[in-house]
């Protein structure tokens, strides 16, 4: 049994009760590390390597904790001296090392095959700097270097090192560890983050602006450096392949080491490649292989029976094509390999659309994944049969076998156990513990849909997260919010295709309808979260519109008491962690066919929010899990509208012109508006909805504000909200990453 006290006497010869909460912090990241240190690494024969650009791992102690056994043996000691882990967590600095739903996957993913004893390492670079810290000034965004990496934390400095060859110069890497304990296992994974010795972050000057030529100094600065000039994308490309170099080193070394030589490697390692930033890995195993005295033919075979490609976007742009001269310039060696690759491909196959560098010379990355590993998914139902019938179909009808769906998921040991402890515990009382280990168990709670008392205390504990969120806003931001009102929450990266200004111009209606005398039955509090991307302009502007409406909307006395707007500034999976919990509506609006998944959507459901949602994504599979009493479903299909695309039949002036849309897209850039904002980009927002709307806004917007004024005034019924909530908390198990990862094994990696 833990002595934390003992522990903590050893460490600072003074007991718990006369530590201050910094110095408990470092004991329990000390304790942690100690403990999961202990713990031998899977070494089983067969192992997977994940791949991915970003880990979004989130804050770690409390998760640790938790998967180690001891976060309620800890809470307890501490709270007995009369301290609050809680509040020592939050001195904890956040892992600055993805940006969005691919990040957290990746996260969830590592703990998920610690969880099942699956032999598993993710592999990815440690930026210094994360991708930005979002700051608010003048309702508009700004970027500054997100800091997370302290003297003592989570990463364990390993003696590994690799030489990775570049055009002009060669690198040697380093080597970070982060422990990935599973939860109440005897062994751990590793998260291993290769970084540069001589990376320096005084190279950073007015915002997140960098010498990006130096590359020696900054390599790993930044996640997604700004890549809108050509040294931007050498720079990407630097980072990517510096990535996959060590990694197939990495890859190599470990199974010569148990034993493989070579020829067999393929039963000792698999990689996925987590969309298409680690993609290079392909040629570059090719190479060190055949360095190795492998012929390339062999080379060719064993590289394909062991790299299994994600695809996370269907945003033909969010596809990578690097120009061929580009990759000459950085990585040389690379060339007649992937020239060969595609010459292959180019003899066999003459249909334009499946080559790998095409007629204007651009190497299409997920092209070369699909030719030369053996399998392909998505990642949700409705999106793999996206990529089978239109985006990939040409790849779908040469290798119908490669193609697979695995539907995402999410961590129930942090998106439930470690935010939600209250509900945790009320479902461990109710159903008992099996859930913990097979989240389908979840269903059990079912049987208490119609059960008054369950209900008051579901009641009692959102009652409970909406005053936590209050909290938290109100240290961050020093902006109070109404614990009693409806919460209506949007967090995600900003981008048109998500439609944040759908949700802003319903604010519009809102805001308009109670200026007009229509007083809501409850107030409503609408949160927006998430950043931009610094050379996404658009995007910028919408956040803009949500700043400016936040701050009409408080300075009106006639409207503030029913309606607010909070866009929670620096967006993270902290933030995440208050907002989830606290939330009534989920909203899931983007236009559909355009988002893969969506894993917000899960983490909600699961916390007892309700879907306010298109039928995109993993949405579909909620909506048929829990039926249609129990979601609320709008818009058009997706089907309608990729045949909008197909014949360029959408025009976003015709519903302009409707008689409810002008006065709410007008409003923009009303004076109200102006007086707040930047002239500039409101207009250019405007404009921009009403000349192009790409995504589709309007098309929708009738539609989302019937329903969403539907949900608000279901939401008054409160017996049947709650069993509504019971149905979504019971059906979401199927979500569980578990689940997913165990769909990976069993279909792809096959471990063992
Ligand atoms: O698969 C994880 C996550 C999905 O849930 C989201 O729907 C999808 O947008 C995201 N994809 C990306 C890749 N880039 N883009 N665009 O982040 O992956």
């Amino acid at each position: 049994m833990l002595d934390l006290q003992k522990f903590v006497t050893t460490k600072y010869g003074k007991p718990i009760q006369e530590c201050s909460n910094e110095e408990l912090y470092f004991a329990l990241l000390a304790l942690t590390k100690e403990t999961s240190s202990e713990k031998p690494i899977n070494n089983t024969k067969k192992k997977v390597y994940y791949i991915s650009a970003e880990f979004l791992i989130g804050k770690l102690l409390s998760n640790n904790l938790i998967n180690l056994g001891l976060y309620d043996v800890v809470k307890r000691q501490l709270a007995a001296a009369g301290k609050d882990l809680i509040e020592i967590e939050e001195l904890e600095m956040e892992p600055s090392l993805g940006n969005g739903g691919l990040g957290r996957l990746a996260a969830c993913f590592v703990d998920s095959i610690a969880t099942l004893g699956l032999n598993g390492d993710g592999i990815g670079l440690n930026y210094h700097y994360g991708l930005f810290k979002q700051v608010f000034k003048d309702n508009q965004q700004f970027a500054e270097p997100n800091e997370w990496i302290t003297p003592e934390s989570w990463l364990i400095h390993s003696p590994i090192s690799y030489q990775v060859p570049f055009a002009d110069f060669t690198l040697t890497s380093e080597l970070y560890d982060i422990d990935v304990p599973g939860y109440q296992q005897d062994t751990k994974n590793r998260l291993r983050l290769f970084d540069l010795a001589s990376v320096d972050g005084a190279a950073i000057k007015d915002g997140i602006n960098f010498d990006k030529t130096d590359i020696m100094k900054n390599l790993t600065l930044f996640l997604y450096p700004d890549d809108s000039d050509r040294q931007g994308e050498l720079l990407r490309i630097f980072q990517q392949y510096f990535m996959v170099s060590n990694a197939a080193q990495l890859i190599i070394d470990e199974a010569v080491a148990k034993g493989s030589y070579l020829h067999d490697l393929a039963d000792y390692a698999v990689i996925q490649i987590n969309d298409t930033h680690p993609s290079m890995v392909i040629p570059e195993m090719i190479r060190l292989l055949t360095e190795r005295g492998i012929q390339f033919d062999e080379a060719v075979t064993i590289v394909r029976s062991m790299t299994a490609y994600t695809n996370h976007t269907i945003l033909a742009e969010a596809l990578e094509k690097w120009p061929i001269d580009l990759l000459e310039d950085a990585v040389p060696h690379l060339i007649p390999i992937i020239e060969e690759l595609d010459k292959r491909i180019k003899a066999k196959f003459d249909n334009p659309a499946v080559q790998i560098i095409d007629e204007s010379g651009r190497v299409h990355m997920a092209h070369m994944d699909i030719h030369y590993g053996f399998s392909v998914n998505g990642v949700a139902a409705l999106h793999t049969e996206i990529l089978k019938s239109s985006e990939l179909r040409d790849f779908y009808d040469i290798y119908p076998e490669k193609f697979n769906n695995k539907t995402n998921g999410i961590t129930f040991r942090r998106w439930l156990m470690h935010i939600n402890p209250r509900l945790a515990h009320e479902l461990d009382d109710l159903i008992g513990e099996d859930y913990h280990y097979d989240a389908m168990q979840l269903e059990k709670l079912l049987s208490y849909q119609d059960d008054r008392a369950v209900k008051i205390v579901l009641e009692a504990i959102k009652d409970h997260n909406k005053r936590k969120l209050k909290s938290f806003i109100l240290k961050n931001q020093g902006v109070e919010i109404n614990p009693e009102s409806i919460f209506d929450v949007q967090i995600k990266r900003i981008h048109e295709y998500k439609r944040q200004q759908m949700n802003a111009l319903y604010v519009i209606y809102k805001y308009l309808d109670i200026k007009a005398g229509n007083i809501p039955e409850r107030p409503i509090t609408v949160f927006f979260g998430g950043k931009a991307a610094p050379a996404y302009t658009i995007a910028q502007d919408v956040i803009h519109l949500i700043l400016c409406l936040s701050e009409v909307i408080a300075n009106d006395p006639e409207v503030s008491p029913y309606l607010q707007v909070v866009m929670v500034e620096n967006y993270n999976v902290t933030a995440a962690s208050f907002l989830i919990p606290a939330a009534d509506i989920s909203e899931q609006i983007s236009l559909a066919s355009k988002e893969a998944s969506g894993t917000g959507n899960m983490k909600f459901m699961l916390n007892g929010a309700l879907t306010l949602g298109t039928d995109d994504g993993a949405n579909v599979e909620i909506h048929e899990l829990v039926g249609d009493d129990n979601i609320y479903i709008f818009g058009k299909d997706s089907q309608t509208v990729i045949d909008l695309y197909k014949n360029n039949e959408y025009v976003a002036k015709d519903y302009y012109q409707m008689a409810n849309i002008k006065p709410l897209v007008d409003f923009i850039v009303s004076d109200d508006m102006i007086s707040v904002g930047n002239k500039e980009r409101l207009e250019r927002l405007y404009n921009e909805l009403i000349n192009k709307d790409w995504f589709m806004t309007l098309l929708d917007l009738s539609d989302y504000i019937a329903v969403k004024e539907k949900m608000l005034a279901d939401y008054e019924n409160r017996d049947e909200w709650l069993t509504k909530v019971i149905v979504n908390i019971s059906k979401a198990g199927f979500f569980s990453s578990d689940r997913t990862i165990a769909q990976y094994n069993k279909d792809i990696w096959k471990l063992n």
